[in-house]
């Protein structure tokens, strides 16, 4: 019995399902498109001090330079070898970030590009990040090396060699996603390159991945590739840790492919939860906060102990991948708010806080065509980030992580970390309020008119500070105070009207 407690502890912390983040930390940013210097700064001055567990990081390898459109965001999905080599940095730079941030308890998650190389409509030529050839044509990338014998070419049965239809589970794994050229996973040189790139990066010290288009890749040969990898670095890591695995796969349910298939190789993205929540605070279909009670594996979401989750991704905030326009994004910031604070407050899943930049939206027909704006730049050299006084970002950056409302959500869930859900109230319609344990409590105001309501905070008794309004600052609130009776009691009111109609008290918040 002993040994079997042993094992699971172990398991539990060592397996590709943990994010091996410090003790007391529990989300994760994806500061998308930011360059390593910028990233190792953020490690330093922001990340480690608030609490933040570990950063997911654009592709850190060789693409191709695509200059129309001018440098879209989305050249860095289209590898044209392992070098770590890109708009966000060189290999030193991607050395130096992992070494600071680590050193500051925060870990690095790479996206991880391995289903495919670049676009089959590439011209042949030297346009890539670090200068290596490439010849899509001939399937030929000499700075890995690849060629013809790698590609799925000869496996995939639809005419145009591209996927087709998502119902056939074949074509989704062995023909050309968007014309990018597919790497024949199931043989072993081709494996063994793709782990060769991961265990690079394994020694430098990262923590895990992102399986980019998982989706795409038969379960079976993602899991060779995984049993290829190294353990993580006892420079900062225990002895036998494994790599945090999660794999992108879009389930909205209606295709062929499940994301049940996956779980048995690492967490999974789960993209019912940000196109669900966004329709629930959005009102739309009826949809409405009480419904939120069992919120979780009651709706139809995968195990939380597989779930990877957001309100938003780089894809679908911009009407890329999956999700469709209920999808919440900083463009709808007072309601973008109130989802990331439900998600940071709630326990279900490993939770990824989206860190954007600025473009210039213009519908045309209801599709944004320039969706595929890069991050900001002078001539293609991505923009530094730039620190205002009032601590937000400038130079065309969101940070959204950096916005009090969420920076202390991330915070709030830290505090409540293990503690179970409770003191569900709800007023059958769009104000609800839930607390975790005994250390923290949220409630939320999402009707049309006020709340003002007494309720179970199941916190002891004392002056809490409101971390939504403010903060808690020398030992006062710069915001609102909520006073918890000795029975647990307190009473909250939350116009309709307020900047953010939601108030979160936890343990660390209390004077
Ligand atoms: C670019 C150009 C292309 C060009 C290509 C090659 O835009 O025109 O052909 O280069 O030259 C990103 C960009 C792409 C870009 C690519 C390479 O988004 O525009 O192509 O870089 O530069 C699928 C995949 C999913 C993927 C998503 C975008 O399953 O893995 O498409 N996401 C990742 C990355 C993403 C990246 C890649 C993969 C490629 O996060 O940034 O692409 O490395 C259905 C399927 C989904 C499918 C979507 C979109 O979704 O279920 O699996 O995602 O379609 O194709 C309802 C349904 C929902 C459905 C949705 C849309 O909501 O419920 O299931 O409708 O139909």
């Amino acid at each position: 019995m002993k040994f079997f407690l042993l094992f699971s502890a172990l398991g539990l912390c060592w397996a590709q399902y943990a994010p091996h983040t410090q003790q007391g930390r529990t989300s994760i940013v994806h500061l998308f498109e930011w360059r390593w210097a910028d990233i190792a700064e953020e490690c330093e001055r922001y990340l480690g001090p608030k609490g933040f567990g570990g950063v997911q990081v654009s592709p850190p390898n060789e693409n191709v330079v695509i200059t129309n459109p001018y440098r879209p965001w989305w050249e860095r999905y289209q590898p044209v070898s392992y070098k770590l080599c890109s708009r966000s940095g060189n290999e030193d730079e991607f050395r130096n970030m992992v070494t600071r941030c680590n050193n500051v308890g925060v870990r690095i998650y790479v996206d991880a590009i391995i289903n495919h190389m670049c676009g089959v409509g590439n011209a042949a030529g030297t346009s890539s990040t670090c200068g290596s050839y490439y010849n899509p044509h001939n399937r030929d990338f000499p700075a890995v090396p690849y060629s013809g014998w790698d590609f799925n070419d000869g496996k995939c049965k639809t005419e145009s060699g591209g996927i087709e239809n998502y119902v056939d589970p074949f074509q989704v794994r062995d023909c050309r996603l968007s014309g990018l050229l597919d790497l024949a996973l199931e043989k072993d040189y081709v494996r063994s390159k793709i782990a060769e790139y991961l265990n690079h990066l394994i020694a430098i010290g990262v923590a895990g991945f992102r399986i980019d288009a998982s989706k795409h890749m038969w379960p079976g040969d993602i899991k060779a590739v995984l049993d290829k990898l190294h353990n993580l670095s006892t420079n900062w890591f225990p002895e036998g840790s494994r790599p945090f695995i999660y794999q992108e796969v879009i389930d909205l349910g209606g295709e062929a492919i499940k994301s049940s298939e996956y779980v048995g190789n690492g967490r999974v993205t789960e993209f019912k939860y940000g196109a669900k929540l966004g329709t629930v605070i959005r009102k739309w279909n009826g949809e409405k906060m009480s419904y939120l009670k069992n919120w979780g594996e009651g709706w139809g979401f995968m195990p939380s102990d597989r779930a990877l989750v957001f309100v938003d991704n780089h894809d679908n905030q911009r009407g890329h991948g999956a999700g469709g326009a209920s999808i919440l994004t900083f463009w709808d910031a007072r309601l973008y708010k109130m989802a990331v604070g439900f998600m940071l407050a709630h326990p279900y899943g490993i939770t990824r806080v989206m860190s954007s930049y600025y473009w210039q939206r213009h519908f045309e027909n209801g599709k944004d065509v320039n969706d595929w704006t890069g991050p900001p730049n002078n001539n293609g050299m991505t923009k530094e980030i730039t620190i205002n006084p009032d601590t937000t970002c400038g130079n065309g950056w969101v940070c959204e992580h950096r916005w009090r409302q969420i920076r202390n959500m991330v915070a709030f869930r830290n505090v409540v970390d293990g503690q179970p859900f409770s003191n569900w109230w709800d007023n059958g319609s769009n104000q609800v309020a839930f607390g975790r344990g005994n250390r923290g409590f949220i409630v939320f105001n999402n009707d049309d008119w006020s709340l003002s309501s007494t309720l179970q905070t199941g916190l002891p008794a004392g002056t809490y500070c409101d971390v939504i309004s403010g903060d808690k600052v020398d030992g006062n609130c710069t915001g609102i105070k909520i006073y918890v009776s000795g029975e647990g009691m307190a009473h909250f009111s939350i116009s309709n009207s307020a900047e953010d109609p939601f108030i979160a008290i936890h343990s660390e918040s209390k004077l």
